[in-house]
């Protein structure tokens, strides 16, 4: 079994339902939000394990991206500039003085066309946006296409794909929080976590990556063996600290391997797994969340969510022996992100 429905919210707005026999994922084509996820827990039980806002019209300013598609460049730009052939561009400085997500006219809050379609082993929906030349600074017209995909093995498959007729910059995420407890019943504090990544980058206290640390061995960034996140949450590294004692850094990924990402939570028995061809992600553990937004199940507080932002990193602007984030006019960006939901024990 596998279907697709469409509810009109709004004027402009739908939310999309794509459910299998085990799961459901809900979006709107606002912002390509990502409203619902339902899995079942280790007796069935099916709950949300993503963080969304109980009013939608809280989603036309958004300050958390709340599960939304982030772009042109997810993450920081420092001093809100870019420089393409000798010639510098001034973005959003939507920050500070830096510019974070894409701006004040990202991707996150823009209307995208859609067309649904099913598959043999899948259904789904196509987005499509065209930001034009100039928009939040940035150069180039850039056709943009994100594809959400709920297959019948429990797959949530992300690609992303884009054309530029200008040199450009570009590297785009969803950004949703997820909580495998249920319905948000606990923080992710008990979320064990296993990254294949042994390189982080160094944030400043703008959160501004500033070097590349080149072994996490045996500090609160090994994630290789599995590691709760609550570790991060306590610690005295100060990396931990400055980012609101908890982790908002990129994770480099050691190699192509069957998942770069493992998400296991003992009490609910929910276990995510994910698989990109980006080479690296942020993680973030809501450590600035702003307490007391009403939320779908609760109100929203401090480490109630946890984002895996797979991207390449916006530091690569700045840093050396980075991967790149430049988008050439000969060049198709083509990107995927799979998320895949499991149990840890199957109940008899
Ligand atoms: C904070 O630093 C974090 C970002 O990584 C996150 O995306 C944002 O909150 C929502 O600024």
């Amino acid at each position: 079994m596998i279907d697709l429905k469409k509810e009109k919210i709004n004027d402009d707005w739908y939310e999309f339902t794509l459910s299998n026999h085990f799961m459901s994922i809900s979006f709107l084509n606002f912002g390509g939000i990502i409203t619902k996820i339902l899995v079942p827990d280790k007796y069935g039980t099916k709950e949300n394990i993503v963080l969304c806002y109980q009013d939608y019209t809280h989603y036309e300013t958004n300050p958390l991206y709340l599960g939304a598609i982030i772009g042109r460049v997810a993450g920081r730009i420092k001093n809100a500039t870019i420089q393409i052939q000798n010639t510098e561009y001034k973005l959003d400085q939507n920050e500070s003085c830096h510019h974070l997500h894409g701006g004040k006219k990202g991707f996150h809050n823009v209307l995208w066309d859609f067309n649904t379609f099913q598959e043999e082993d899948g259904i789904g929906v196509t987005f499509t946006y065209t930001s034009p030349d100039g928009e939040s600074g940035y150069p180039g017209n850039v056709n943009v296409k994100v594809t959400y995909r709920l297959t019948i093995n429990n797959e949530f498959l992300i690609d992303y794909e884009a054309t530029t007729d200008k040199e450009t910059v570009l590297t785009l995420t969803n950004h949703s929080y997820f909580n495998l407890s249920g319905d948000l019943k606990n923080t992710v504090s008990d979320h064990e976590v296993t990254i294949d990544s042994s390189r982080i980058l160094k944030l400043d206290k703008d959160l501004i990556p500033f070097d590349i640390v080149e072994d996490v061995s045996e500090t609160e960034f090994d994630f290789r063996r599995g590691k709760l996140l609550q570790e991060g949450f306590v610690s005295h590294n100060e990396q931990n600290q400055l980012v609101g004692c908890g982790y908002d850094h990129y994770f480099l990924f050691d190699q192509q391997t069957a998942n770069q990402v493992i998400v296991a939570n003992n009490d609910s028995g929910r276990i995510m797994k994910i698989k990109t061809n980006q080479p690296g992600m942020v993680m973030y553990t809501a450590n600035g969340m702003q307490e007391g937004i009403r939320l779908n199940e609760v109100k929203s507080k401090k480490y109630l969510g946890v984002c895996f932002e797979t991207q390449a990193p916006s530091a690569s602007l700045w840093l050396n022996d980075l991967p790149s984030i430049t988008l050439l006019p000969n060049e198709t960006y083509k990107k995927q992100t799979i998320f895949s939901f499991d149990m840890v024990e199957k109940k008899k």
